[in-house]
């Protein structure tokens, strides 16, 4: 099984497997407003720059989205992780580390890795999975953005999953970037499901959510995607025990970098919670042009204590409206399971 899934999901044949070479068309059901105009995109391309800011380590849809960027999408040039961790097993750069093993496993050793600000979040479960050999990855985020940054021309496709410091901070001190960036960020929400406070990502440093809605507003960052927590938070896209991926991954002859992710589920299932819910993935697949997520034109406005709201007069942003979820689901499974393909139409 080991060959079957290496000659399906190398990132680096020429089997024509590259999601951003694949045609992004309107979501189904889903008509572009005329407003929507002043947010097109340019399509991605070969100068195109992809880095994932990340929180991997905790609920796995991180590393379940990390996996589909480094089989899917040859731009990836860089993942910073955030919320790092703090003493003892759980000390600084576990994530990093953990996202460095992830990488190598998945046959992108050229990827580097940086580890970002630390955190203090009780979700990490991967103290486990990372030896002591493993080494610690460079520290210094900024300097990591600008060496990737000066490879290609193009823009900078920022995928953000975890907490936005590390976006806050390169706002701050490489602003020479930041007309670069096309930032699609998972957090946020309408419609929390505890509204009495912020979201995860958004409240884990509401300061950073503050300056990047301030970057915004004064037009140093074009309008962010935000994916958004009552579009990701259901049960459609849950992998728990015995799902279909789950299975796969964790099959006695299942490549290295799978059982590495079907270790990781199993501690988060013992752990934390009996299932997974696909945040990340979604925000990847739309950071990567793909139809699944519909996006709506939206002043948003952001709290004291970072919760958002719609309101008029607030920075103009795309917020995720809807989302097909059997599509996103059969596309996930197309990239990680075996003899499927990254094509969007799996
Ligand atoms: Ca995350």
């Amino acid at each position: 099984m080991s060959d079957e899934w290496t000659r399906h999901h190398d990132p680096h044949t020429t089997t024509g497997l590259r999601v951003e070479e694949t045609p992004a068309p309107c979501p189904r059901g889903g008509r572009i407003r005329p407003q929507e105009s002043a947010f097109a995109r340019v399509p991605s391309g070969e100068n195109t720059v992809v880095i994932i800011d990340t929180d991997i380590g905790g609920d796995p849809d991180d590393a379940i989205a990390l996996a589909v960027a480094a089989r899917c999408a040859p731009a990836l040039e860089l993942v910073t992780t955030s919320d790092e961790t703090g003493p003892g097993p759980r000390r600084p750069g576990l994530r990093a580390r953990f996202a460095r093993i992830l990488l190598d496993r998945l046959g992108r050793p050229d990827v580097p890795v940086a580890a970002g600000a630390g955190g203090e979040t009780r979700y990490v479960c991967v103290e486990d999975l990372v030896p002591a050999s493993a080494p610690p990855q460079g520290g210094d985020v900024i300097a990591a953005v600008r060496a990737v940054a000066a490879t290609r021309p193009g823009p900078i496709d920022w995928v953000g999953l975890g907490p936005l410091t590390n976006l806050a901070l390169l706002l701050a001190e490489a602003p020479e970037l930041a007309p670069r960036l096309r930032v699609t960020q998972m957090g946020g929400a309408l419609r929390y499901r505890s509204p009495e406070r912020a979201e995860h990502n958004f409240r884990l440093d509401v300061p950073a959510v503050h300056a990047v809605f301030a970057a915004v507003a004064d037009g140093r960052l074009a309008p962010p995607r935000f994916v958004t927590s009552e579009i990701t938070f259901v049960p459609d896209t849950e992998i728990g025990p015995g799902h279909t991926l789950h299975r796969a991954l964790s099959a006695p002859a299942a490549p290295a970098w799978a059982s590495l992710l079907a270790a990781h589920l199993d501690e988060w299932f013992a752990r934390f919670f009996p299932g997974t819910r696909q945040h990340d993935a979604l925000a990847l697949s739309a950071a990567l042009d793909l139809p699944f997520v519909a996006f709506a034109p939206t002043p948003l406005a952001v709290d004291p204590i970072g919760r958002t709201t719609a309101a008029d007069g607030a920075p103009a942003v795309r917020v995720s409206a809807s989302a097909e979820y059997g599509a996103f689901m059969s596309w996930l499974e197309g990239v990680l399971l075996p003899g499927r393909s990254c094509s969007a139409g799996a």
